[in-house]
């Protein structure tokens, strides 16, 4: 092989991948990503029409993070329906999938683009809701970095052959990463949305973001990354429907709340400012 090859660029092309899921036999895979390219670009269409008429920058600031989280979806969707982000891997030995064949070629089939395009969508869902709490820059910006690093980890144990405990020692480190993030959703941006005022919209958007988050590393643990006691298409039908909620359900409710009621969402005298004279 070249110098420099690894995992990712031998076993089978993007075009036998997609011949794979998409030839027959997969329909279920196949539909899990196909499904999310059309809510997607739906969601994408919502977001343009309803909020044309935002005028407040607070608020189209919101719809703007709003619109990139389906920009990238969307995106990450077509990466796994072509095959370029999907790829066939050798599990080390030890693991409940080790000697496993796909597609003719020993492995399994590992969905590693999600994990590489949550990098890049998550900051934008928690920089929509640190803006609906009222919340500032330094820890909007703190969860955006440690949800990046939460995704790469996952990455990285995703695509680990090298060793069993090094798989599990990624998702240790990403699931600390992770506990950040609840701890300044559930404390700080709890607090910041009382008195901003928006904590009725926030409420509703920290239960679907939090439970909906949790189902991520469960779903890792239990797919065939982890003990492998879910199929490849199961899994990947749990991450579309978690995607569905924390995604699109999560955008609409705050789409239709901040066009309903931009004032209330003008809390800070700057962008995620705090109110002068509340703490
Ligand atoms: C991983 C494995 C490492 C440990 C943890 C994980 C959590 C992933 C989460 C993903 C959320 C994704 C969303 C995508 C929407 O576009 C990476 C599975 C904790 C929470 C909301």
């Amino acid at each position: 092989p070249a110098v420099g090859a690894h995992a990712l660029q031998t076993g089978p092309t993007d075009a036998e991948l997609f011949e794979y899921v998409f030839g027959g036999g997969n329909t279920l895979l196949a539909l899990s990503f196909v499904v999310n390219i059309a809510l997607a670009g739906l969601t994408i269409l919502g977001i343009v029409y309803l909020g044309r008429s935002l005028t407040d920058p607070r608020s189209k600031t919101i719809a703007t993070a709003l619109l990139l989280i389906s920009v990238v979806s969307i995106s990450s969707y077509t990466g796994l329906t072509s095959g370029l982000t999907l790829s066939v891997i050798e599990m080390p030995a030890g693991h409940p999938a080790a000697g496993a064949t796909t597609a003719g070629e020993s492995g399994v089939l590992v969905m590693w683009g999600r994990y590489l395009t949550w990098t890049f969508s998550t900051p934008f869902i928690l920089i929509a809701l640190g803006l609906i709490a009222g919340s500032n820059w330094t820890k909007i910006l703190t969860t955006c970095a440690f949800t990046i690093a939460m995704c790469v980890t996952g990455l990285a144990a995703a695509l680990t052959t090298s060793s069993l405990v090094l798989r599990w020692w990624w998702f240790v480190l990403g699931s600390i990463f992770f506990l950040v993030i609840v701890y300044v959703i559930l404390v700080d941006w709890t607090a910041e949305a009382e008195r901003t005022g928006t904590s009725e919209l926030f409420r509703t958007l920290k239960l679907l973001t939090v439970v909906g988050w949790f189902g991520y590393p469960i779903l890792w643990m239990l797919g065939v990354e982890g003990i492998a006691i879910l199929d490849v298409a199961i899994t990947s039908w749990g991450y579309s429907i978690l995607d569905i909620i924390t995604k699109y359900i999560v955008t609409f409710l705050a789409l239709f709340y901040i066009v309903d009621e931009p004032e209330s969402i003008t809390g800070g005298s700057d962008y995620g400012a705090t109110i002068p004279g509340s703490g």
